[in-house]
């Protein structure tokens, strides 16, 4: 069979400002699992293919002789997603989703589709695609061993990727009321260090000279994560440019500090999310504020360059504190600023919450992307929190903090700081662009509805 996988992306992020902001942000990279679901099938004789949308445009009509679409689903992309399935569904091809959008709401993308796989589909997408599993919606089973899972195979992928994604474990010993994939990959699970090993030399063979861990917390196991970084200086599997996820507690083993910077880890995303100890509470991050100005300064001891990243329009958090948090990361040379708006996504013990209080303001997912405002905030207005994102944005990127940065992290770095804060200034005289000129769009709509204390119908 013919089994073709696609990855969407909505509408603004497949515009060539949104790719060229990417392009410098960081390397272009790709979900995992359809790679990996894909190497399960052409295992067993089919003929796979794997489009992503993310960064270039993908020609659907080459993909009509499918036997089946595979559509990956993240929440915000989820219109996009159920509006390929239909045209596909249209053309009388067979249609699957899975992802974590599909997983959290199966009886939704039902409507769009022929079969849902609610979770991590390793054991069961052969199955499937060959018929022998026909229910609609599909509980697939944890898989408790993670080395018996093939690595992702990159051959499948028909669109530009130019650093290869390494998940070595699964999940997250912790729980952040807002978090996602601690929910959807659960309970936390590792690889060994020798299947690791084993998928960096094959990225090393395909010539990547960028590779990412996207585990959701890299650093959770600090012992399993030293001998990791160990077995890849010994061996040379080192390369250029490696980003990480970790958490302020990475900075408190000094030799750990020492193998990321020798290992080339030198990129690392943080959640700071809030610099105010009753939110960091009320959000269960486990987190001092001692400990996110320690990790600073040990980070930038050790030239790995943080990306900090706030949560905006927390309970607990007022515009004072936002502002207060923003600044704080650009007084610590923070290299890149993550403001993430606090995002109720389905299947989180936040989005119960406020689906409880009446407090989602919408339900169009698209909006679902962490850079809009879809619930009424304690503190402050929607648009009050909305025009705080972009303050954000506006005040860490600034023209002359990029030289602060070439100065601390070399000449590379600073020349993509200067790309941000160009394309940020792009980004936000787009956004006001539409908000001043725009007469029914979701800024406009967030503008006049959120005063009358309705809920938005775009
Ligand atoms: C790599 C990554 C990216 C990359 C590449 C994205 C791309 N090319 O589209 C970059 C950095 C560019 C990125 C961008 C964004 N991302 Co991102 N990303 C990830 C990350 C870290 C890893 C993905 C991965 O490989 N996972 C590991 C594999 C094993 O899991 P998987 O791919 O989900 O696959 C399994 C199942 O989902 C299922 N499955 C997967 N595909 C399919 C298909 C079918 C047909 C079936 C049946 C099953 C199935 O089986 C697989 C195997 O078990 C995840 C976090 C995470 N842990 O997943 C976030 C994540 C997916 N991203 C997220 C977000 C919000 C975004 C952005 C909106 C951020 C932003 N503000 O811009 C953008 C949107 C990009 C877009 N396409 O529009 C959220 C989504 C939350 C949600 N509920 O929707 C996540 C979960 C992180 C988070 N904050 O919680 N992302
Ligand atoms: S530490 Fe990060 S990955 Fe872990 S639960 Fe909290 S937000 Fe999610």
């Amino acid at each position: 069979m013919k089994v073709i996988f696609i990855v969407p992306t909505d509408a603004i992020r497949r515009t060539p400002v949104y790719r060229l902001g990417g392009s410098i942000y960081g390397y272009s990279n790709v979900i995992t699992g359809p790679l990996v679901l894909g190497h399960i099938l052409k295992n067993a004789g089919h003929q796979v293919e794997v489009y992503e949308e993310l960064n270039e445009d993908v020609d659907f009509s080459q993909c009509m002789d499918a036997d089946v679409i595979g559509i990956y689903t993240m929440t915000s992309c989820a219109p996009r997603a159920y509006n390929i399935a239909d045209m596909f569904r249209q053309h009388n091809c067979r249609v699957i989703l899975g992802g974590m959008h599909a997983s959290a709401v199966p009886e939704e993308a039902i409507k769009h589709a022929d079969q849902v796989i609610v979770g991590e589909a390793e054991s069961v997408i052969k199955d499937v695609v060959e018929k022998k599993i026909t229910d609609k919606i599909i509980k697939a089973p944890i898989i408790y061993n993670l080395d018996e899972i093939p690595f992702p195979d990159y051959s499948l992928l028909k669109t530009s990727c130019s650093a290869a994604n390494v998940i070595t474990t699964r999940g997250c010993p912790f729980s952040c009321s807002f978090c996602t994939t601690s929910r959807m990959f659960h309970p936390y699970r590792e690889r060994s260090v020798e299947n690791v090993i084993e998928e960096l030399r094959y990225y090393k063979s395909l010539g990547f000279k960028c590779m990412n861990f996207e585990d959701d917390n890299f650093t959770a196991n600090k012992k399993r994560t030293k001998k990791l970084l160990r077995r890849m200086i010994e061996e040379n599997l080192v390369f250029k440019e490696t980003f990480f996820f970790g958490r302020t507690d990475l900075a408190e083993d000094e030799e750990l500090l020492q193998l990321l910077q020798k290992a080339h880890l030198n990129r690392v995303l943080v959640g700071i999310e809030s610099l105010n100890q009753k939110s960091l509470n009320a959000i269960n991050k486990k987190q001092k504020i001692v400990d996110i100005e320690k990790c600073a300064k040990r980070l930038a001891q050790y030239k790995i360059r943080l990306i900090a990243s706030l949560v905006l329009g927390l309970d607990d958090d007022s515009i004072e504190d936002i502002r207060r948090g923003v600044k704080f990361c650009r007084h610590i040379n923070a290299y890149q600023l993550q403001p993430a708006v606090l995002t109720p996504f389905p299947g989180t013990p936040v989005y119960k919450k406020f689906i409880k209080e009446k407090r989602m303001i919408t339900d169009n997912w698209r909006y679902f992307d962490m850079m809009n405002v879809t619930f009424k905030p304690r503190n402050m207005s929607a648009w009050q929190l909305q025009k705080e994102f972009f303050h954000s944005v506006r005040k860490f990127y600034n023209f002359t903090s990029s030289f602060k940065i070439m100065r601390l992290f070399g000449f590379d770095s600073g020349i993509r700081r200067l790309g941000l804060w160009f394309i940020s200034r792009i980004g936000i005289a787009f956004s006001y662009f539409y908000i001043w000129f725009g007469k029914h769009n979701y800024y406009t709509n967030l503008k006049k509805f959120c005063s009358n204390n309705k809920t938005l119908t775009e």
